[in-house]
């Protein structure tokens, strides 16, 4: 728990540790409630780090200390001191072993950091600073040993698995059995896990470009194995992927993958022994849907990807996280792509960024990729770290070209090789390899909010130019200095009036990427009869807003001419966008609500064009979701929001009706599940067809929906009409819907995950009633963060509706809930609170409840580091 004063960590006072490990022997004699850790570690003074032996500080949290001894004699009291962080030892020579004996809980530990328990089964989390709840240790990512470890354990937990190639196992005298895993690869403590569990295991082989042959093994209870195949093939597509795109090799003999209920992210990349949320991993056609079979494609690449970057080449300190999770959502990012469809990939990534990080980044917690400073690490594993991080590596994939940028890469890889590395080491090398001056791009990484860009465009029919003004700006919250001009990478396109690209320059180009640096800028065209329309940030090149005068009609115009497959279904969204604006002022004053015919037209063209891919179908016809508008205004009216959304859902909905049924009939064919791109892409418009009939609420389309519930053949299709259920079915159809499904899966954790979320995102009135009922359920488990996930975080992040009630019910509810799992997990319910702090941008009524609801979870004292960094950076 928070200490009196929460300290704030900055970058500017990072200094080189005082004491090197060389290496690191663990012995685990693993218990529920005692299990004992003896560490050896051969400790050395930092060359780098100045004169004289200063005290040794080790991090250390929660752990009974028994033993100290250096060079084999236990150390007298007086020579060290147990502080709140950890230890302070007295050291008089440059180069010694250090031994420390220690005892921890793991079964009391639901932080799930450090070592726990899942379903009996003994597992790790260590990042980001997990491994000081395990043992003493300079517990900072620029301290990378080469670690042994030894466990034992009763031979009820027959796996037992750590990081590398294990060197011996066998049994102990007292019935116990032991194994050793030594890992040849020097690694910060981040990356450090064990397994011991009675689990079983699917096992493949691959082999790398160099001819080596990888044991590739994915363990799991012995109820899932039938669901790893996925992920297995998965793993053998990210591996060659690797190989070609980036030109990496896998470096071990071994690649395992551990599969846990209990996990606070989605999964970690510890070196030769990923651990998995297992969501993430497991999945068959029956109990995974089409997203769940995508984002473990996506998860288990992203992981891979890690040994490279993350791993082999690691973070000096934590404010570096970007560099390595920017890169690598990058790199699953364009994995994904290369193996579905890339246009499909780009809008869900843009469309999480816009919504979610483009909030946070308007928000209290608004944060450079790169922070200056933090009270707790885990508050930053954040969509800025991630996803803008990804797109500012994305922004220099596109300024430097793809061969340009592998150069880059690969003098990266190559310098930094075994060590641990800065932001700024990533942008020299990719200077130093293309002999090019990223001084101003640097601007990326010390510089929160996100940039607008405001364009305008004049034509001169007498000469035949064309010329477009951009200009550039980026709010920021008052705490922050001025904000320096960006250098900002923008993909355009000119349509003529046939909807073609025109030729934009002498070499025959018909796309450009202009380079934004100034405040202001000037950009000209010349050789046109009629004045072009631009398509502007195509396959949205830079994370920033874009506003440019469109009319409806050009808007309409784009949407079924662009060449840039983004920029089509970007031109739905500001269509929509201004639509649902219209709606809300037009309700807010009082008059009649009305849809323009125009608008209507173009999503029939839309939906009944053959020639489109399904699934982009299914992304223009989907209406932007409510937090999405919310985050487009300056001042956010829910009320008026939902009312306009829903208005405009129904009107399409009853309009487009027989268009509807027609696809979703010819689509509705019974073939056998596949996870490929097309059989993707065509349930996603089928179910997307399905939704918009459920919401006429018309019996026939009712009668549709429940015959799709009750004949199903996978989890697609039946998760899909069970959510149209929940919104629009009538009552007591939906209740036996509700209790069938369960009473069929609810051996199935996934399965019972997902069915708890379908309830808590419910738009329907009484759905906090429901919820306070489901965190009752047996199937709820507080301190399972899928779980917290799937019903509060449901409720909180995905039922705008039912969240935002004017009464602040949402809000006092969530509020009492973090205050409560703040005392068994501090990340999950630092994460659980976020939505009630973005009360500035809300209208007066909602405002002051998020504050009430806020101020009450500070008052209620004794808070987390995690939940009152996150609280009171909001409150204040
Ligand atoms: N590095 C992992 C995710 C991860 C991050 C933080 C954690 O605890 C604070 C746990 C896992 C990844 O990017 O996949
Ligand atoms: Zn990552």
């Amino acid at each position: 728990m928070q200490d009196a004063q929460p300290k704030t960590i900055y970058l500017k006072d990072y200094q080189v540790p005082d004491y090197l490990v060389d290496s690191t022997d663990l012995h685990f004699e693993l218990e529920p409630k005692a299990t004992l850790v003896k560490s050896q570690l051969k400790i050395r003074r930092n060359p780098k780090a100045g004169q004289g032996l200063p005290p040794l500080l080790l991090d250390g949290i929660d752990l009974e200390l028994l033993s100290i001894a250096i060079d084999g004699s236990i150390l007298p009291e007086v020579s060290y001191q147990e502080t709140l962080q950890g230890l302070s030892i007295l050291v008089d020579k440059p180069e010694f072993i250090l031994e420390i004996h220690n005892r921890i809980n793991p079964e009391d530990n639901t932080s799930l950091e450090g070592l726990y328990l899942s379903n009996g089964m003994y597992c790790t989390q260590c990042e980001a600073e997990g491994f000081r709840k395990i043992t003493f240790y300079p517990d900072r990512p620029d301290v990378m040993s080469k670690f042994t470890t030894t466990i034992v354990a009763p031979k009820d937990h027959p796996v037992l698995l750590s990081n590398g190639n294990q060197i011996d196992f066998g049994d102990c005298e007292d019935g116990r059995h032991f194994a050793t895993w030594e890992d040849p690869f020097a690694k910060p403590s981040y990356l450090f896990a064990l397994v011991a569990g009675d689990l079983e295991n699917v096992e493949d082989t691959f082999t790398t470009s160099s001819g080596r042959e990888v044991k590739l093994q994915i363990f799991t209870e012995a109820k899932n194995i039938g669901k790893c195949e996925h992920a297995m093939r998965s793993l053998k597509k990210a591996m060659s992927w690797d190989e070609e795109v980036y030109g990496r090799e896998y470096d071990l003999d071994i690649f395992m993958i551990v599969a846990v209920d209990h996990f606070n992210m989605g999964a970690m990349e510890n070196k030769g022994l990923n651990i998995f949320n297992s969501a993430c991993v497991l999945a068959s056609p029956e109990t995974a849907t089409d997203s769940a079979f995508q984002r473990i494609e996506s998860i288990v690449g992203h992981e891979y990807f890690h040994n490279w970057s993350g791993n082999r080449v690691t973070c000096r300190d934590w404010f570096q996280l970007s560099l390595k999770e920017g890169f690598t959502v990058f790199r699953d990012a364009e994995f994904s792509a290369d193996m579905n469809s890339r246009a499909v990939k780009r809008i869900e990534d843009v469309s999480l960024l816009r919504t979610n990080q483009f909030a946070e980044d308007a928000g209290p917690m608004s944060h450079p990729i790169r922070p200056d400073s933090y009270i707790e690490i885990s508050n930053f594993y954040t969509l800025t770290v991630y996803e803008k991080g990804a797109e500012v590596v994305r922004m220099l994939h596109t300024l430097l070209g793809k061969e340009k940028f592998r150069k880059g890469s690969d003098l990266y890889f190559e310098r930094h090789d075994g060590s641990a590395a800065t932001c700024e080491d990533f942008i020299l090398s990719m200077e130093d390899a293309n002999q090019v001056n990223l001084t101003q791009f640097r601007h990326w990484y010390s510089q929160a909010g996100t940039p607008i860009l405001e364009v305008t465009d004049s034509f001169d029919q007498a000469t035949g130019r064309y010329s477009l003004k951009v200009s550039q700006s980026c709010p920021t919250r008052a705490n922050q200095d001025k904000s320096l001009p960006l250098h900002i990478p923008i993909k355009i396109g000119l349509l003529d009036v046939d909807g073609n690209n025109s030729i934009l320059n002498n070499e025959g180009d018909i796309e450009e990427v202009l380079e934004v640096t100034q405040p202001e800028q000037l950009f000209e065209f010349s050789g046109f009869r009629e004045k072009p329309l631009p398509s502007l940030l195509r396959d949205f090149s830079a994370p920033v807003k874009v506003r440019y005068p469109y009319t409806g009609k050009q808007l309409i115009f784009l949407m079924r001419n662009d060449s840039d497959t983004f920029n089509r279904w970007d031109a739905s969204q500001r269509l929509a966008f201004m639509a649902l604006t219209q709606l809300q002022q037009d309700y807010r004053s009082g008059e009649a609500l009305q849809l323009q015919p125009e608008l209507i037209e173009a999503y029939r063209d839309v939906l009944k064009d053959s020639t489109l891919d399904p699934a982009l179908v299914a992304e223009i016809l989907r209406l932007p979701s409510e937090q999405s508008v919310a985050e487009m205004n300056d001042l956010i009216d829910a009320e008026a929001i939902v009312v306009a959304r829903d208005f405009a859902l129904k009107t399409l909905a009853t309009a487009l009706a027989p268009e509807l049924l027609q696809r979703y009939t010819a689509l509705d064919h019974q073939k056998p599940y596949s996870p490929n791109a097309k059989d993707i892409a065509e349930r996603s418009l089928k179910n997307t067809c399905l939704s918009y009939l459920a919401a006429t609420e018309k019996d026939d389309a009712l009668n549709i929906v429940q015959k799709q519930f009750e004949t199903a053949g996978n989890m697609t299709d039946s998760a899909a009409a069970l959510s149209a259920l929940i919104n629009y079915g009538s009552a007591p159809k939906v209740d036996s819907a509700i209790q069938e499904f369960y009473q069929r899966w609810k051996d199935d954790t996934q399965v019972v995950e997902l069915w708890l979320g379908l309830q808590s995102s419910s738009a329907r009135n009484g759905t906090l009633a429901n919820i306070k009922n489901l965190i009752k359920h047996p199937s709820f488990e507080i301190k399972n963060p899928n779980k917290v996930r799937a019903v509060l975080g449901g409720f909180a992040n995905r039922n705008f509706k039912q969240f935002h009630k004017e009464d602040g019910s949402g809000f006092f509810f969530i509020a009492e809930q973090v205050v409560m799992l703040d005392k068994i997990n501090p990340q999950i319910a630092a994460r659980l609170v976020v939505p009630i702090t973005r009360w500035q941008k809300y209208s007066d009524d909602l405002s002051g409840k998020m504050r009430e609801a806020l101020q009450g979870i500070l008052d209620s004292g004794g808070l987390s580091k995690d939940v009152f960094e996150v609280v009171s950076k909001s409150i204040n």
